[in-house]
Parts: structure tokens; sequence; C-alpha cells
């Protein structure tokens, strides 16, 4: 994946929220362009494998649970700068600390249901987008 690219999922707290429309429309009209995207399910595996970096955290098996209970919007989006414009777009982790107008700000409840992922650098964005989507479902 080119490195103008991050990687985002909608999690399962804002599509059961109703939230994939607004948090899009935010997303479109912050600059960025949508290259692929699907409404997706983790397995635990998938999520054990995707957050295996904080497999030792004490939060570990909450995150797992919340982000196989339901469906994803998963997506690869496409902007000068994406994955740093991102990650200032949905704010901090924890809502309490994320800027006003963000989008954990706006649609995330707490630190652990925090509505969005985004990409922490352009090689897990490269990861993460591969997890996801082949060349095929990338535009
Ligand atoms: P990020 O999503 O802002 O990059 P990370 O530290 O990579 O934050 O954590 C991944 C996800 O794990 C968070 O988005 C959140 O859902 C969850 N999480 C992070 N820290 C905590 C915590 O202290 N308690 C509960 N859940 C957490
Ligand atoms: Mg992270």
């Amino acid at each position: 994946m080119a490195t103008n690219r991050t990687f985002t999922m909608l999690k399962p707290d804002a599509v059961e929220k109703g939230h994939i429309g607004a948090i899009l429309e935010k997303i479109s009209a912050s600059g960025f362009k949508i290259v692929a995207m699907k409404l997706t399910q983790l397995t635990k595996a998938d999520a054990e494998e995707f957050y295996a970096i904080h497999n030792e955290r004490p939060f570990f098996a909450d995150l797992v649970e919340y982000m196989t209970r339901g469906p994803i919007v998963a997506a690869i989006l496409e902007k000068d700068n994406a994955v740093e414009d991102f990650r200032t777009l949905i704010g901090a982790t924890n809502p309490e600390d994320a800027a006003e107008g963000t989008i954990r700000k706006l649609y995330a409840a707490s630190i652990s249901e925090n509505a969005v992922h985004g990409s922490d650098s352009d090689e897990n964005a490269a990861i993460e987008g591969a997890f996801h989507f082949s060349g095929r479902d990338t535009f």
C-alpha cells in the first residue's frame, strides 16, 4: 500500500449506534478518499492477530470481545499525510482527552469503546490494509 494511505475500522459500537453515515461523511469532508471498504465481522482469531501487540495488556480479553461482537466497517483511505492526518481527525484514544470536533470526541463512549481505529504508522497501515483487502478490492 502506498504511504499516502491509512487503514480504518468503524468499530462495533459505532455501527450499533447507527453512526456509519455520519463518520464516513466526516472522513470524506476531511479530504480522505475511500479506496477500499466493506462491512465485515472479525473472528476471535482475527481480533487476536490484529491487536497482537496488546496481548499482554489487562484489557486485551475485553478488547477482543468488543471488537468481535458485531459488524465493523473496514476501509483504506487515501490522502497526503494520511496516517498522521487521520490520527488527528479521530482524536486521542480516550475520548475524554480527544480534541473538540474529533470523531472520538463526537462518537466514542469510553477509552475501550472508542468508535474508530486508525493506523499508527505507514508500515502498520500497509499490514492492516492487507489483513482485510486484496489488491483487486482496492482502487
Ligand atoms: P489507538 O486505537 O488510539 O491506537 P491503542 O493504544 O493502540 O489505541 O489501543 C488499541 C485499542 O485498545 C483502543 O483503541 C481501545 O479500543 C483499546 N484500549 C486502549 N487502551 C485501553 C485501556 O486502557 N482500557 C481499555 N481499552 C483500551
Ligand atoms: Mg493503536
